[in-house]
C-alpha cells in the first residue's frame, strides 16, 4: 500500500509553530525541537506552509525565491537538517509549492516589469486594457505598471502576479526547481491552487458576478492537464513522492480528471464541506446545519472512491477552527473528539493541521487591527461599503484565516510557550486551559484521542481501504457510517449536536471499542463518539 495512503500527515505553519530565537516568529529549529512531539501523534508526514524567501504579504504564499529559505525561518543548514532529521525519525516532508504565481518581488517579475522586450516579460500575464476579472481577495484582478504601460494578472494580492504557463521555458524553470526539491530528498508537494495554472486564451470578459467575476476563464482552464501530466511525465514519475493539489470550486467529477488513477495528482482538496456554514463563498456566511457537513462529506466518499482517492481535512491555514465552526465550547472535549473520528475514519489521507489536535479555537479579537492577514484586510475595505464596519467585523470574527494562525498553545506560560519575544500575532488567550500540557494532563485528553484515532487507523485496513457506506443519511443530528473490507467492518456513529438524540439502531451489536463517553445509553450524548468493531 503506497506511504501516503497509510499514513496521516500533520500541516505546520511555521510562522506560528514553534519559536527558537525569541524574534517571536516560528522557525525550522523551533520545528526541529518538536519532531518527538509530531512522532509521538502517531503522524507519518508533515506539510509545510511555505519557507521560501518572500516579503511575506501573504505569509510566504508570494514566492520571490523558490530556492532560498526566508531568514525568519533559518538556513538552507536548518533546512537540510530538520529534512535528515524527519527521515531519521521515519517521518516525510512535503512541501507547499506554490506555482499559480510568485512575488512581485521576484526577479523574473523585476526583470518582466521592466520592459517588454524582456525575455521575462512572457512569464506573466499582460493586457493594454483591463477586463472585468475579479480575484479572490475581492477586488479587480488587474493592476497598472507605469513601465510598460499595461496591466498585469494577478488572482490574489496585487503583489501575487499570475505566472504564463502558456510560456514553455516557463514551465521548464518551473520543473528545474522541483528537480532540485526533489533531489533534496523531499518526499512531495501540496500544489497551492494547482486548478487555477491555465487561462482561457485571449482572457475574454467574464461573466458578470460580484465575487470571482471571469472565473469561468481561469478554473480549470483548457491546458490545465496538459500541464499537469506535463509536469508527472517529466518531474514526478522519476520520484518516490507524492501531490496532493488545492483545487477550488471542484466537484467530485472534475475532480477524477485530476486524480483518477492518480494518473496527473495523487489526491486533491476540495472545498465543498468548508460551505457547510457559508454560501459557497466563506463571506456569505449562513447558518450551520450539520446535515450540510455530512452530505459534503459523504458525496465526496461516494462519487470520488473507488478510483480516486480523497484527503480528508477539517482545518487548514486558511480555515476557522473546525471546533468553534462545527463543534462547541460547552462540549469541547465531546466536539473536537467526535468531529475528529467521524472525519478520520472516512477513506482517504487524513490531514491534521497544527493544534486541531487540542481543540484550538478561533481568536476573540473584536479589532480589526488585530488581524494580520493580507485576506482579511483586503475583503474589509472591498466591503465595508456594503456592510459597514459592525457588519464585517462579525464576518471577520467568524471567518478570518489568522483563527488558524494564532501561535501554537504548547502550554500555560507566557505566550503559550510559543516565544519568549513578542508574537507576530497575539495568541489567543485561552492558552491558559488549552495547551498541549495541559491537555495532555486531562482525563479527557483529546490529543490522547487523536492518537487512538491514528493508531487504530494504522493497524486496520478496513478504515484505510475499506468500502464506505452512509446509514440513515436524511438525519439531521446523527453521522453513520461504515467502512467494511473482507468481512472487517467498522461502525461508526455520531451525535453532531448539543442535544442529547436517539440512537439509530446499530447494524451491528458489537463490541465497542472506542468512544468519547463512559457510559452508554440509547440515546448519544451530547456529541457523542462511538466506534464498533467486527473482527473479519
Ligand atoms: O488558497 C487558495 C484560496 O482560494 C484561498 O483564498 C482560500 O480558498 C480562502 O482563503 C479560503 O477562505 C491558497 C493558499 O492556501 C492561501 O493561503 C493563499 O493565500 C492563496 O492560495 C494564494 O496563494
Ligand atoms: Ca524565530
Amino acid at each position: 500500500m503506497k506511504w501516503y495512503k497509510k499514513e496521516t500527515v500533520y500541516q505546520i505553519y511555521p510562522r506560528s509553530f514553534q519559536d527558537s530565537n525569541g524574534d517571536g516568529i516560528g522557525d525550522l529549529q523551533g520545528i526541529i525541537s518538536r519532531l518527538d512531539y509530531l512522532k509521538s501523534l502517531g503522524v507519518g508526514i508533515i506539510w509545510l506552509s511555505p519557507i521560501y524567501q518572500s516579503p511575506m504579504d501573504d505569509n510566504g504564499y508570494d514566492i520571490s525565491d523558490y530556492q532560498k529559505i526566508h531568514p525568519d525561518y533559518g538556513t538552507m543548514k536548518d533546512f537540510n537538517e530538520l529534512l535528515k532529521k524527519v527521515h531519521e525519525k521515519g517521518l516525510k516532508l512535503v512541501m507547499d509549492l506554490v506555482i499559480n504565481h510568485t512575488s512581485d518581488e521576484h526577479p523574473w517579475f523585476l526583470e518582466a516589469k521592466a520592459s517588454k522586450k524582456s525575455p521575462k516579460h512572457d512569464y506573466y500575464i499582460w493586457k493594454d486594457q483591463p477586463n472585468n476579472w475579479t480575484g479572490f481577495f475581492g477586488g479587480k484582478a488587474w493592476e497598472y505598471n507605469p513601465e510598460t504601460k499595461e496591466y498585469y494578472l494577478h488572482l490574489f494580492s496585487k503583489k501575487q502576479p499570475d505566472l504564463n504557463w502558456e510560456n514553455p521555458t516557463l514551465r521548464e524553470e518551473i520543473k528545474k526547481m522541483l528537480r532540485f526539491w526533489l533531489d533534496k530528498g523531499v518526499d512531495g508537494f501540496r500544489c497551492d491552487v494547482i486548478n487555477l495554472l491555465s487561462k482561457t486564451p485571449g482572457l475574454p470578459k467574464g461573466k458578470p458576478s460580484i465575487a470571482l467575476c471571469g472565473h469561468e476563464h481561469y478554473i480549470n482552464g483548457p491546458r490545465i492537464h496538459e500541464y499537469l501530466q506535463e509536469l508527472k511525465r517529466d518531474v514526478f514519475n522519476h520520484y518516490d513522492c507524492f501531490t496532493v493539489g488545492e483545487c477550488v470550486f471542484l466537484n467530485p467529477k472534475q475532480a477524477l480528471t485530476y486524480i483518477e488513477n492518480e494518473k496527473e495528482l495523487n489526491m486533491v482538496f476540495q472545498f465543498q464541506h468548508m460551505a457547510a456554514d457559508n454560501f459557497f463563498i466563506k463571506w456569505f456566511p449562513i447558518k450551520y446545519r450539520p446535515i450540510r457537513l455530512k452530505k459534503a462529506l459523504s458525496r465526496w466518499q461516494n462519487e470520488v472512491n473507488p478510483t480516486g482517492w480523497n484527503t480528508l481535512y477539517l482545518e487548514n491555514h486558511d480555515q476557522p477552527r473546525s471546533v468553534s465552526r462545527f463543534g462547541s465550547m460547552k462540549y469541547h472535549y465531546e466536539s473536537a473528539t467526535a468531529l475528529a473520528t467521524l472525519f478520520l475514519f472516512q477513506r482517504g489521507t487524513p490531514f491534521i493541521y497544527e493544534g486541531q489536535e487540542i481543540g484550538m479555537t478561533n481568536a476573540p479579537f473584536t479589532n480589526l487591527e488585530d488581524y494580520q492577514d493580507v485576506e482579511t484586510h483586503s475583503i474589509y475595505h472591498q466591503f465595508v461599503k456594503i456592510f459597514g464596519h459592525k457588519g464585517m467585523m462579525k464576518k471577520i470574527m467568524k471567518m478570518s484565516r489568522d483563527h488558524a494562525r494564532t501561535p501554537m498553545q504548547w502550554n500555560s506560560e507566557e505566550n503559550a510557550g510559543f516565544t519568549n519575544g513578542k508574537p507576530w500575532l497575539k495568541v489567543n488567550p485561552n492558552y491558559q486551559t488549552i495547551n498541549v500540557k495541559q491537555d495532555e494532563t486531562n482525563e479527557k485528553s483529546i490529543q490522547s484521542f487523536y492518537k487512538a484515532i491514528l493508531l487504530l487507523r494504522k493497524n486496520h485496513k478496513a478504515l484505510i481501504m475499506g468500502d464506505y457506506q452512509e446509514y440513515d443519511e436524511k438525519n439531521p443530528h446523527i453521522f453513520f457510517y461504515t467502512r467494511s473490507h473482507e468481512g472487517e467492518t467498522f461502525t461508526i456513529v455520531g451525535n453532531l449536536t448539543s442535544k442529547p438524540r436517539k440512537c439509530p439502531k446499530v447494524p451491528l451489536i458489537e463490541n465497542l471499542i472506542l468512544s468519547n463517553v463512559k457510559e452508554h445509553k440509547q440515546v448519544l450524548d451530547p456529541y457523542e463518539i462511538r466506534v464498533y468493531h467486527k473482527e473479519k
